[in-house]
C-alpha cells in the first residue's frame, strides 16, 4: 500500500454503495481508522440521498459501532477525492466521471475502474482485514467485522463462500452461534407486500458491458413457495432487463431468474447462493457467453 501516494489526495472521502448494508458502513470507517493510523485525512460518508441504511443491517450496526458518517450533496462531488468500498461500480454511489483514487471491493469487476484493488472474499470488511496486515485491529474493529461478514453471508449459511474464508474469520477470534444471531438479526422479506412493489424498485442496479438490469432479492421460507409461481410472471412483466433471487430459507435453495430480451432464464443453486460472490459472476459469465458469441 503507497500510503505517500494517497496523503496526496487529502482530504479522501471513503464511500460505500447506496442504500449501504453494515459491510459498507463498517468497510468505510475502518479503511478511514487505517489510513488516519498512517497521519491521512479521511472521511467515511454517505450521499445525501440514497443512502438510508437498510433495517437489518441497522439493527446490527447499533450493536456494534458508531456512525459519524460525513453527509455530502450531489453537487459537491466534482471537486472531492474518494475512495470506494465495497462496490467498483461508481454507477453504485457517486457516479461516473469523479475523482477516484483509489478502492478496495469483493464485488466481481465491473470494469469501470483499474485502480481498485478486487478480492472475492466473503465481506469488504474481511477483505480489508486480510489486505492491511500491518494495522492492529482493536476488538471493536474485529466485532464490527465479524458482524458485517455475518451479513454478507446470510450469518454464515452461504457456506461455500465461508469455507473458502474459514482462516480469517477465524482469525477474527469470535466464537458465537451463528444460529442464534441469526434469529435475533435476520428480516426475511415481508411478503404482505405486493410482490411488484419489489419488482420496481430493484434495491440494486447493475451494468456490466452495457447490459443493464436491476435486481432484488426475495428472502423467504417453505410458507410463502406459492408466490414463487407470480414472481416470475411478474420478471416475466417487467420492461428491460432483471435479476429476480428468491431464497427459500426453510429449504437453503436459491432460485434466480434472469431476464434478459424477453427471455426469462432459471438457475437454481442446491445452497444459499451469495448475490455478489455466486450469482452475479454466473451472470456475468451468462452476458459474455452471449455477446461474444455473435
Ligand atoms: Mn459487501
Amino acid at each position: 500500500m503507497d500510503y505517500g501516494l494517497l496523503k496526496q489526495y487529502e482530504p479522501l472521502y471513503v464511500i460505500g454503495h447506496k442504500n449501504p448494508d453494515i459491510d459498507s458502513v463498517v468497510s468505510s470507517i475502518l479503511l478511514c481508522n487505517i489510513l488516519k493510523s498512517h497521519d491521512i485525512e479521511c472521511y467515511p460518508c454517505f450521499l445525501d440521498n440514497n443512502y438510508e441504511i437498510e433495517e437489518q443491517s441497522k439493527k446490527m450496526i447499533d450493536d456494534c459501532a458508531s456512525l459519524n458518517m460525513k453527509i455530502l450533496s450531489s453537487d459537491e462531488l466534482d471537486n472531492l477525492n474518494f475512495v470506494l468500498v465495497d462496490h467498483n461500480d461508481p454507477n453504485q454511489s457517486i457516479g461516473l466521471n469523479k475523482r477516484i483514487v483509489w478502492g478496495i471491493d469483493h464485488h466481481p469487476n465491473s470494469k469501470y475502474l483499474s485502480n481498485i484493488y478486487i478480492k472475492m472474499l466473503s465481506s469488504c470488511s474481511l477483505l480489508i482485514f486480510d489486505y492491511f496486515k500491518d494495522y492492529e485491529f482493536s476488538n471493536e474493529e474485529k466485532f464490527m467485522i465479524f458482524m458485517a461478514t455475518l451479513d454478507d453471508t446470510a450469518f454464515f449459511k452461504k457456506k461455500k463462500i465461508v469455507e473458502k474464508d474459514q482462516d480469517i474469520i477465524d482469525r477474527l477470534g469470535f466464537d458465537l452461534d451463528s444460529e442464534e444471531l441469526f434469529n435475533k438479526y435476520f428480516i426475511l422479506t415481508d411478503m404482505n407486500k405486493d410482490l411488484k412493489d419489489y419488482l420496481k424498485s430493484p434495491e440494486r442496479k447493475y451494468n456490466y458491458r452495457n447490459i443493464e438490469f436491476g435486481c432484488t432479492l426475495i428472502n423467504t421460507t417453505d410458507e410463502y413457495e406459492y408466490l414463487k409461481k407470480s414472481f416470475i410472471e411478474n420478471i416475466n412483466k417487467l420492461e428491460g432487463n432483471y435479476l429476480g433471487i428468491w431464497t427459500n430459507y426453510s429449504k437453503d435453495i436459491t432460485y434466480t431468474y434472469f431476464k434478459y430480451n424477453d427471455e426469462v432464464i432459471e438457475k437454481i443453486y442446491d445452497y444459499i447462493a451469495g448475490r455478489a460472490l455466486d450469482i452475479i459472476p454466473d451472470i456475468y459469465k451468462y452476458i459474455d457467453k452471449l455477446l461474444d458469441t455473435i
